[in-house]
């Protein structure tokens, strides 16, 4: 029984020393991404091939187009199913070392490999991986009590006998010391890389960036666009949304940034940021809107765009006949494929460097992304956009194309109750009922609300700002006693009314009226 017990704490002992040498192995790897790239850090490389590499199948159940806590949760787990690996290793160790050598070695070449092939990385990328598994090989070594010469396997070290009694708290003590130490170069590594990586952050750059005025400004929203208990009719930037694949957001000094407008083209061209600058600009409203958006989602937002109309730059690289699809490209290597014509058919296609009066926030694509009213962000709305390439549908296929998602999506026309919110009790008599609509590019012209099976009454409209952005509404309801559904519907310019027919995201986005349920009493 003491025995058992004793191979019990040891295996526990060494499964722990094996998560701690992993962790120095992080720690480490995460100091030398400094110098080989961000996204050379074994986590983030790993975790981008996962992003990559989504099946299908978790693909259709809705995590299509990343948000910030699908990553967190995807980084997360990599780290759990790491340590578990890891603890496994370490019990290994005492008995089969070859063993466990070769599972620290695996974790190398995997995270190593992992690196390289990320889009934009050299051999270098390899290694932080390679070097952090290197090092975890003589820590989990001294951590398991095997002294240098000791041929591990042979025998059980004298510290860990495990043949009886109750353990020397000597011995305990000692362990959990040596634990303590390596925790923390794990960490001091680990802060230290992740410090030295923010330095290298372009918030300065951003700071100093003195955006150009609008040549051509677009007059104040009207007060009546905003009605109470909606949204606020401007989104505002530490609210805004976001969605994209970067497990580490691209930073993008704008002194070296270049656009090249290229491929089937008579004229490619090649912009700095100093001449997008002197370009004119223009601001305009325009939501944009996730294609993941599920029927009463948020994955929308409204913000007033500062740009250059991309038309222009398009006409002057005067592009082939055929070439049907532009292709933008950002820093990390992600594209998106928006139909030429659309970027050319005089709708206000910004390739945009403000966002509500600042320059672009980081996360929001910094320091230029496009802008395209009418069109899902996934077909149209490149962050740290780099390059545009002229090609055609049948010829490239962007990033979400080939994991199932359409080639071309047109926002669908949608509307949203935004009070009373879902589950929400009211008392009886006059309640308001508000929201938001939207059909970028064409408008909205109605919005209807339906109390249980009732009559489909038409909600008041605020005045719209334009066809490319949201519009507020609002209807007024007299509550009676008991639980009610309310309904919206939306009908748009082009005189379409939203079907009750519901449909996923997946693959051009979500369709049915959104519905809350409302208890009066
Ligand atoms: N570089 C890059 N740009 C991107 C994406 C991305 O993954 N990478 N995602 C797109 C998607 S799916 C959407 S909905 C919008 C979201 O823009 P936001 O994060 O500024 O709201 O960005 C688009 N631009
Ligand atoms: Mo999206």
């Amino acid at each position: 029984m003491a025995r058992q017990d004793g191979l019990v704490r040891t295996s526990i002992r060494d499964g722990l020393a094996g998560v701690a040498a992993a962790a120095v192995a992080l720690g480490v790897a995460e100091l030398l991404a400094v110098f080989a790239g961000a996204r050379s850090a074994p986590l983030v490389a790993v975790g981008g091939v996962v992003v990559d590499h989504v099946p299908a199948a978790v693909k259709d159940a809705g995590i299509a187009v990343f948000g910030v806590h699908d990553k967190t949760a995807l980084l997360t787990g990599t780290a759990i199913l790491l340590g578990l690996y890891a603890f496994g290793v370490g019990v290994l160790a005492r008995r089969r070392w070859p063993v466990a050598v070769g599972g620290i070695a695996l974790f190398g070449v995997i995270g190593a490999a992992a690196a390289v092939t990320r889009p934009g990385a050299g051999v270098g990328a390899a290694i932080p991986a390679l070097a952090g598994a290197a090092l975890a090989v003589p820590v989990l070594r001294h951590l398991i009590g095997l002294t240098p010469d000791e041929q591990p396997g042979e025998r059980v070290p004298t510290a860990y006998r495990t043949s009886g009694g109750p353990e020397e708290p000597e011995t305990r003590r000692r362990f959990l010391k040596q634990l303590g130490v390596v925790a923390g170069v794990a960490a001091g590594g680990g802060l230290a890389g992740r410090w030295l990586t923010s330095r290298g952050a372009v918030t300065e750059a951003r700071d100093a960036v003195a955006l150009p005025s609008a040549a051509e400004s677009v007059p104040a929203v009207p007060a009546g666009a905003q009605v109470a208990g909606a949204v606020p009719y401007v989104t505002p930037n530490k609210d805004f949304y976001r969605i994209d694949t970067a497990l580490i957001t691209p930073q993008v000094d704008p002194a070296g940034w270049t656009l090249r407008i290229h491929g089937m083209v008579r004229n490619p061209i090649t912009i700095t940021w100093a001449e997008l600058l002197r370009r004119p600009m223009i601001e305009r409203y325009v939501t944009i809107a996730c294609v993941s958006n599920e029927v009463g989602g948020d994955l929308i937002g409204n913000a007033l765009w500062l740009g250059t109309p991309i038309k222009a730059l398009l006409d002057a690289a005067d592009p082939l006949p055929g070439a049907d699809q532009v292709v933008q490209r950002s820093r990390d290597g992600w594209t998106c494929g928006t139909p030429t014509a659309v970027l050319r058919d005089g709708r206000d296609a910004l390739l945009a460097i403000g966002m509500n009066g600042e320059p672009l926030p980081v996360d929001h694509g910094f320091p230029v992304r496009m802008i395209v009213p009418g069109l899902y962000g996934y077909v149209s709305a490149c962050k740290w956009i780099t390059e545009i390439e002229l090609t055609r549908f049948a010829d490239f296929d962007a990033y979400w194309v080939p994991r199932g998602w359409a080639a071309q999506a047109p926002i669908k026309t949608q509307s949203r109750i935004d009070t009373p919110r879902d589950g929400a009790a009211r008392k009886p008599g006059p309640v308001v009922v508000a929201g938001v609509a939207w059909a970028q590019h064409r408008g909205i012209a109605k919005v209807e609300v339906q109390v249980d099976d009732g009559a489909w009454e038409t909600a008041a409209l605020a005045p719209a700002v334009s066809d490319d952005t949201w519009r507020q509404w609002t209807h007024a309801w007299q509550a009676t006693p008991g639980k009610h559904v309310l309904r919206v519907r939306a009908t748009d310019l082009d005189g379409y009314t939203q079907t009750s027919e519901t449909a996923a995201p997946a693959p051009d986005g979500a369709t049915g009226w959104h519905q809350v349920t409302v208890a009066v009493g």
